[in-house]
């Protein structure tokens, strides 16, 4: 069976330990779909759906198994929908395993079988989050060895707001 596989997430912003998840994951997968979740009741995004979107493809431009695309709703739906075969998420610490361990079990038991696959973190990106570059960023801190180029052009541009 050729892998088609989803790496679900806000990427709000796309910072390098999403970038070294896509990459590592891709060299796994025959396909790797980045699905971006698009929740239009919640108002606490920072940056629009069309920004995150256009940042991913830029960052993942050299990668021709990777796609980006958005989602509503339930992850479970949307990877029925695509035919995928699987989830790639990674894990930083004990906190993440907790938290994501039980996505998995609900998420295979509620579609019948949908797996999740787990990377370690790279050590280099485990402390990174997208809440923690927003925050420095609004401080006026030095982000630019946390975030691949596409996202800190978005962040310098005059309208943005990173949170
Ligand atoms: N290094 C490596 N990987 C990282 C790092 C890092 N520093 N930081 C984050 N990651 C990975 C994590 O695996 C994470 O899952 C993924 O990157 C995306 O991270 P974020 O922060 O952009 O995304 P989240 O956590 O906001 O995404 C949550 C989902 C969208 C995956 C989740 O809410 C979801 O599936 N929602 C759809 C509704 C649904 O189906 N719910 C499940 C009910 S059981």
């Amino acid at each position: 069976m050729s892998l088609h596989a989803l790496y679900p997430g806000s990427f709000d912003p796309l910072h390098n330990g999403h970038l070294d998840i896509i990459r590592r994951s891709s060299r796994l997968v025959a396909r790797l779909t980045v699905a971006v979740l698009y929740n239009p009741l919640k108002s606490t995004a920072r940056l629009p759906i069309e920004t995150r979107l256009a940042v991913l493809r830029e960052a993942t431009a050299e990668l021709p198994n990777v796609a980006v695309e958005t989602f509503e709703g339930l992850l479970i739906d949307y990877a029925r929908a695509r035919g995928a075969h699987a989830v790639v998420k990674s894990l930083r610490n004990a906190a993440d395993f907790e938290y994501e361990a039980q996505m998995a079990h609900l998420n295979r038991q509620l579609s019948g079988g949908l797996e999740t696959l787990f990377l370690l973190a790279a050590p280099a990106w485990s402390f990174v989050s997208s809440t923690r570059v927003s925050e420095l960023w609004r401080y006026g801190a030095d982000v630019s060895a946390l975030v691949p180029e596409a996202t800190l052009k978005v962040l310098r541009a005059p309208k943005a707001s990173p949170g």
